[in-house]
């Protein structure tokens, strides 16, 4: 699979716009990935969009991961689940989910990317690259230097999150990022397929030169 454009559903950036509407939009523009990401709703609430969001990408070659909550992903009927350093601990994800579940885990070191590795994530996010204001307790960002050593030292696929939008997606590719993560660049639009389709085009033509 690939993990070129992985979009991430952020409702309060989308100005009301809903996290199916986005996940709709995000895939009519060519998202690899779409991840449920909604910090203020309880377990209910989230299998039920999950499950909407679930319905969308089928249809589709995008997968559908939920953020931080294994159960939920599960019980949508996710392709997947994105981990944090504070969620669940990759290798007890692995055990609890079934056969070709997607474990991907946020790391922001080399060492933190090598233990995700060995605990057997699927893929990999140096979160967060750069500054964003799409989380809170974000931090400063690691910059370029940290995303290029994790891509130089796991053999995993590494997306790049925050504060990636057109204007430095090329070099968060030119660092060796397999795909990148967008919240705002994307969702934050006021026509959002068009944005990720966009988005899409610069990151494969960036591959493509990258590698030619
Ligand atoms: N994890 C690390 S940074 C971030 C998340 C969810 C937010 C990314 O949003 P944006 O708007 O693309 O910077
Ligand atoms: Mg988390």
């Amino acid at each position: 699979m690939t993990y070129d454009l992985y979009v991430i559903t952020d409702e309060t950036v989308a100005g009301g716009r809903s996290h199916a509407e986005i996940a709709r939009q995000a895939v009519a523009g060519g998202a690899d990935v779409v991840q449920l990401r909604d910090k203020t709703r309880g377990c209910r609430e989230l299998m039920r969009v999950g499950r909407e969001i679930r319905a969308i990408t089928q249809k589709t070659e995008a997968k559908c991961i939920v953020n931080d909550r294994l159960d939920v992903a599960i019980g949508c009927g996710a392709d997947g689940v994105h981990l944090g350093q504070g969620d669940l601990r990759v290798d007890v994800a692995r055990q609890l989910a079934p056969p070709g579940f997607l474990v991907g885990v946020s790391v922001g070191s080399v060492e933190e990317a090598v233990q995700a590795e060995l605990d057997g994530a699927d893929y990999l996010a140096v979160s967060p690259v750069f500054a964003t204001t799409s989380k809170e307790d974000a931090g400063p960002g690691y910059g370029l230097p940290v995303l290029r050593a994790v891509c130089e030292q796991v053999g995993l696929p590494v997306v790049a999150i925050g504060g990636i939008s057109r204007a430095n997606v090329r070099n968060v590719i030119d660092a060796g990022a397999d795909g990148v993560a967008v919240i705002s660049a994307v969702v934050g639009c006021p026509d959002i397929a068009a944005a990720a389709r966009e988005m899409k085009d610069l990151i494969v033509r960036a591959k493509q030169e990258r590698s030619s």
